[in-house]
C-alpha cells in the first residue's frame, strides 16, 4: 500500500461496472458526464462512494469549513407559478399570509442581524415568476445595502431577463439561486407553468451577466434514482459548475400536492450530496431544506459526504430551520468551522 492509494485503485469492477474515474481525472472540472456512470457512483458501497467524495473534498476544499448562508423571503406567497413543493405557490391552500415586496431598510436590518450571529451570505427571496421592471431599483438597493454590511450578497427572484441580471450584477449581486429542481424528465410532473428550458435560459443570462451561479434541486419529491442522476449529470455539465449547488430535501408543507408523499431513505440522500461533490469537486455543496427533520448523526454523515455549507438561521423561507445556536452547537461538536471554504 502507498500514500498515493485512491479509490479507484481498488474499487473491485465486474464487466458490467462503467470504469470509474481516478480522483486524478477528477481535478479537472468534468463537463462530460453519462448518465451510466454517474449511476454507477450511485450503485457504489456507502463506504466507497464516501471514501471516493472524501477524497476528492480533501483534494478540492477545506474540509473543516462550513459556509454559512441566511435567508429572507423578500416578498411572500401570492406566486402563481405552480411548482408542487411549493407553501408560496397561490393555488394551494398552505394557510401562509401574503407580504408584499419588503422595504429596503427593514432587509438591512435582517441582514445586519444575520450578520451579527455569524452568516457570511445573505440570501434574498421572492416569491414571483419573474422580476418586473419596477422592482429592479428596490431589490438594487437592497444589494447594495447588504453589501456595505460586508456580506456577501445572494437573490433568488425567478425568471431573469439579460436586462434584470446585468442591472442586478451592476447593484453588485455575487450569486443569483435558480434551482433546476429534478431531472428533465421528472420535471413536468412538478411545475407546469415554466419549462426546463426557461431555467436554463435564467442560468445562461446569470452567467453572461458575470454572477455566480447557486443551482442545484430538491430531492425525496417522489423521483426515482435515475431522476437523481439526471439532476446532477445536467449540473455538472453545465458550461460552469454552479459555484454553489443546494441539494434540498423536500419539505412537505400540507396543503402542497406533495404533502402526503413516501419520504426519502435518509442513505440515498447522503449518496446523492456524495455524488454531487463527486461531479462538482470545486463547487461548495449544500445541505439546504429539510434539515429539521435530520438527526445530527445523518448530518455529519453529509458533511462527510462533502457538504460544505448550510442554510444558518430560524427560518428558510417561510418554514422552519434549526436555531443558529444548536447548528453552532453542532459544529462545535464535529469540530468544524464556519469558513467561506475558499480552498
Ligand atoms: N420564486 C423563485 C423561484 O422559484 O425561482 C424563487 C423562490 S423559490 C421558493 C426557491 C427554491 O426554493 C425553489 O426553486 C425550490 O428549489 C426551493 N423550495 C421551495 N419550496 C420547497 C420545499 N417545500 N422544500 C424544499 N425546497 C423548496
Ligand atoms: C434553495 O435551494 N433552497 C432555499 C433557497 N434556495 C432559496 C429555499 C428553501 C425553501 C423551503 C421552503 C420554504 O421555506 O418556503
Ligand atoms: Fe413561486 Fe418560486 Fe414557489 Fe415556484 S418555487 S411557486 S416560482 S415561489
Amino acid at each position: 500500500m502507498t500514500d498515493t492509494l485512491t479509490p479507484a485503485d481498488v474499487t473491485p469492477r465486474t464487466a458490467a461496472q462503467p470504469a470509474l474515474r481516478s480522483a486524478e481525472a477528477l481535478d479537472e472540472e468534468c463537463h462530460d458526464w453519462t448518465l451510466d456512470e454517474v449511476t454507477a457512483l450511485f450503485e457504489l458501497p456507502l463506504t466507497d462512494l464516501l471514501w471516493r467524495a472524501q477524497s476528492t473534498h480533501r483534494r478540492h476544499r477545506e474540509p473543516d469549513a462550513v459556509q454559512l448562508s441566511t435567508l429572507l423571503s423578500i416578498k411572500t406567497g401570492a406566486c402563481p407559478e405552480d411548482c408542487a413543493y411549493c407553501p408560496q405557490a397561490a393555488q394551494y391552500n398552505t394557510g401562509l399570509t401574503p407580504e408584499p415586496l419588503m422595504d429596503v431598510e427593514r432587509v438591512v436590518a435582517a441582514a445586519r442581524t444575520a450578520k451579527e450571529a455569524g452568516a457570511q451570505r445573505f440570501c434574498m427571496g421572492a416569491a414571483w415568476r419573474s422580476p418586473k421592471d419596477r422592482d429592479i431599483a428596490r431589490v438594487g438597493a437592497m444589494i447594495e445595502g447588504v453589501k456595505a454590511l460586508g456580506l456577501e450578497t445572494c437573490m433568488t427572484l425567478g425568471m431573469l431577463t439579460d436586462d434584470h441580471a446585468e442591472a442586478l450584477a451592476e447593484a453588485g449581486l455575487d450569486y443569483y439561486n435558480h434551482n433546476l429542481d429534478t431531472s428533465p424528465e421528472y420535471y413536468e410532473e412538478i411545475i407546469t407553468t415554466r419549462t426546463y428550458g426557461d431555467r436554463l435560459a435564467t442560468l445562461e443570462a446569470v452567467r453572461a451577466a458575470g454572477m455566480k451561479v447557486c443551482c442545484g434541486g430538491i430531492v425525496g419529491m417522489g423521483e426515482t434514482r435515475a431522476d437523481r442522476v439526471g439532476l446532477l449529470v445536467t449540473l455538472a455539465n453545465l458550461p460552469h459548475h454552479p459555484e454553489s449547488v443546494p441539494i434540498n430535501e423536500l419539505v412537505q408543507v400540507p396543503g402542497t400536492p406533495l404533502a402526503t408523499g413516501e419520504t426519502l431513505d435518509p442513505f440515498e440522500f447522503v449518496r446523492t450530496v456524495a455524488v454531487a461533490r463527486l461531479l462538482m469537486p470545486n463547487s461548495a455543496v449544500r445541505l439546504s431544506a429539510g434539515r429539521t427533520e435530520m438527526s445530527d448523526e445523518l448530518q455529519a454523515l453529509c458533511f462527510s459526504a462533502g457538504a460544505d455549507s448550510i442554510f444558518y438561521g430560524e427560518r428558510l423561507l417561510t418554514t422552519e430551520n434549526p436555531e443558529g445556536n444548536s447548528d453552532r452547537d453542532l459544529l462545535d461538536r464535529l469540530g468544524l468551522r464556519a469558513g467561506l471554504s475558499e480552498a
